[in-house]
């Protein structure tokens, strides 16, 4: 058997039916043995790039490890930004370069290149992978795929980098005589005695609190421990509040989401948060996306316990957030434990009530809900006296619309803000971004990826603004290739809109690159007409339901440009390094937290400079 062979059914067996991939010498063999294997399909993206990001869809929804395949040299690099997304986000995925046959390598670091496309990718990929290795001797495949396989698996997952010469991968091996690899030997033991005893310590906490929270983020999606969760929050009956990555895990129709929260926090405005006196956080590292400049002032009166797989996560001298409490433990584990001291804890037994906190917080929700701020005073937008579509509204749609099991992909900039604001998802939906390393461009991609890893039980649904789909709008042809009914939805403002608003406060109003001066997006609705696919434009409010519904309806792929021009109000938001995440842009929420207040308000904090053009009606203070 060849290497090629060994490496395809080492995939098959883990479960794993596509690779995604561009053509390249380097890969030849590997490609070439894609006609000896029955299960596993290759797919071919039109970019490396577009191919990394497909396998971290795939991945997120097969919940399997991603595989994305390139040839040498400018194939590799072109994976590097899809590597690091899946570094940052904790995603397990294969990134495998082929590579110029060893005897042509340059001999020493000193000699710049020797052979064609040849690239030291082992090193560029360091960095942004947990393992990243060239294999030199045909015999290692064993023990270096499943050496790969369980360290992108185990611990805090992640992506790993092979480097496969072109030599080693036409080697012929002898199965039996492969070595294997040894895991227990690199298996990390949790203390559970440790454990167990600190969540004894919560559980006490818990019962002397008034006002306790679970601030939840995407590692509970990572561990496919949800239901766990649920089960426990059900008992504790607590207000649960999650991060951009936990929108996904703690859906908006759960009866104990109290909203989302961070510098753009959505339903509820952080007031539960920083309200709150027992703060535990779970699958979450509790970013500077989450707590604002003003670390200090996060969640100020509450202590606070974190349970963390990422041991380095723990450690004082690199935490933003001081916890006084720090679990290291797998969810898997913690969640079982935790069970278990609920349980034994009578107190849950009867008849447990912790009603007025949870009924506050979920009045946040309600009251600071921005979509009914927009429905209230207005639910359309006009530009220029000409009307176009309020994006928060056609959200708010599109969630209302959606079906039971659909697949929400997001992108970055302000679709990630929108998203966060506006997207409700029912019980059975996923949704996925890319918050750590967020490129432009990867929400398309990713659709399609998550396309080939579903059930095909629901519909995939694209969220991309204009600037995230020119990157890697080749991949349109992928969807007419392999007959994709991916719905896709450009957010179309025609320009960069949320790096737009940070110049409006940081540069004194100075406009810069963000268009309409310096960038102009193409007309879609014309590419995707010469792709041939179905495009659909809605252009005002009294369009979005029927267009909505007529798209969700269609049997093919549709691109749908939703006309919003200019529009770059992502609200609300935290301005300025300094302001406390309840102090939120543009409405009263100051004069509202103190009405609302078990905390003391921040004295004397340095207010944000605003130009007098973003200064609206009700501002801080
Ligand atoms: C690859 C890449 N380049 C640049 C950026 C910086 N950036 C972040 S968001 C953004 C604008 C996004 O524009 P668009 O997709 O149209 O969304 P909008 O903010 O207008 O809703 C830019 C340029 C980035 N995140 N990724
Ligand atoms: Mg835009």
């Amino acid at each position: 058997m060849k290497v090629s062979d060994y490496i395809l059914k080492f995939f098959e067996k883990k479960k794993i039916d596509r690779i995604f991939q561009v053509y390249g010498a380097a890969t030849g063999e590997l490609i070439d043995a894609f006609t000896r294997n029955k299960k596993i399909k290759y797919i071919c993206p039109f970019h490396e790039q577009a191919a990394g990001f497909m396998a971290e869809g795939y991945s997120k929804i097969k919940r399997v490890p991603g595989v994305a395949l390139s040839t040498s040299g400018p194939g590799a690099t072109n994976m590097i930004t899809s590597a690091a997304n899946c570094f940052y986000d904790s995603i397990p995925c294969f990134f495998i370069a082929g590579q110029i046959n060893s005897s042509f390598m340059r001999p020493h670091k000193k000699i710049r290149q020797i052979g064609f496309q040849e690239t030291d990718t082992v090193a560029l990929f360091k960095p942004i992978t947990k393992y990243s290795k060239r294999i030199n001797d045909a015999k290692d495949i064993r023990y270096e795929l499943e050496k790969s396989y369980f360290i992108a698996t185990s611990g805090r997952p992640g992506p790993v980098f092979l480097d496969i010469p072109i030599n080693i991968q036409k080697t012929e091996i002898i199965e039996t005589e492969l070595v294997n690899f040894q895991s227990e030997i690199f298996s990390e033991n949790f203390n559970e005695d440790e454990i167990r005893k600190k969540i004894k310590f919560y559980i006490k906490d818990f019962f002397k609190s008034k006002r306790p929270v679970f601030l939840i983020g995407g590692g509970v999606q990572l561990t496919n421990t949800s239901k766990q969760l649920e089960e426990i929050i059900k008992v504790l009956k607590i207000p649960c509040y999650v991060t951009w990555n936990g929108i996904d895990v703690i859906k908006s129709d759960f009866s104990y989401y109290c909203g989302r929260v961070g510098t753009y926090g959505g339903p509820g405005r952080n007031f539960g948060i920083q309200n709150s006196d027992l703060l535990f956080a779970i699958g979450s590292r509790v970013s500077g996306r989450i707590t604002g400049g003003n670390i200090n002032s996060f969640a100020r009166n509450a202590k606070k316990y974190v349970v963390d797989i990422d041991k380095y996560l723990l450690e004082k001298k690199y935490q933003q957030v001081p916890f006084d409490v720090n679990i290291l433990s797998d969810l898997k584990n913690f969640f079982r434990i935790f069970k278990e001291e609920i349980k034994k804890e009578k107190k849950f037994t009867k008849k447990y009530k912790k009603k007025k906190w949870l009924k506050e917080t979920l009045g946040w929700k309600e009251k600071y809900s921005v979509i009914n701020k927009v429905f209230k005073e207005d639910p359309k937008y006009s530009f220029k006296g000409k009307e176009f579509v309020n994006p928060y509204a056609f959200m708010m749609h599109l969630s209302d619309l959606s079906g039971p099991e659909d697949i929400f992909v997001g992108d970055c900039g302000g679709v990630s803000v929108l998203v966060g604001h506006a997207l409700e998802l029912k019980k059975n939906q996923r949704y996925h971004s890319n918050n750590g390393h967020a490129p432009m461009g990867y929400s398309f991609s990713a659709a399609i990826g998550s396309y080939f890893g579903s059930k095909k039980k629901g519909q995939v649904i694209c969220i991309t603004g204009d600037g995230g789909f020119n990157m890697n709008i080749q991949e349109i042809q992928t969807l007419i290739n392999y007959k994709i009914p991916l719905k896709t939805f450009i957010i179309n403002n025609e320009i960069y809109g949320i790096t737009k608003s940070f110049q409006k406060v940081n540069f004194g109003g100075r406009e810069e690159a963000c268009g309409p001066k310096g960038y102009v997006p193409p007309n879609f609705l014309k590419i995707a007409e010469a792709y041939g696919v179905k495009s659909i434009q809605i252009s005002k409010y009294d369009e979005i339901v029927e267009k909505i519904n007529f798209i969700l309806n269609y049997k093919g792929p549709v691109i749908c440009d939703v006309s919003c021009k200019e529009f770059h109000a992502y609200e609300p938001k935290v301005i300025g390094w300094e302001t406390p995440i309840e102090d939120m842009y543009p409405y009263l929420t100051r004069q509202e937290f103190i009405k609302n207040l078990y905390v003391k308000p921040l004295k004397n904090w340095k207010k944000p400079f605003l130009p007098s053009d973003v200064i609206k009606k009700g501002t801080m203070e």
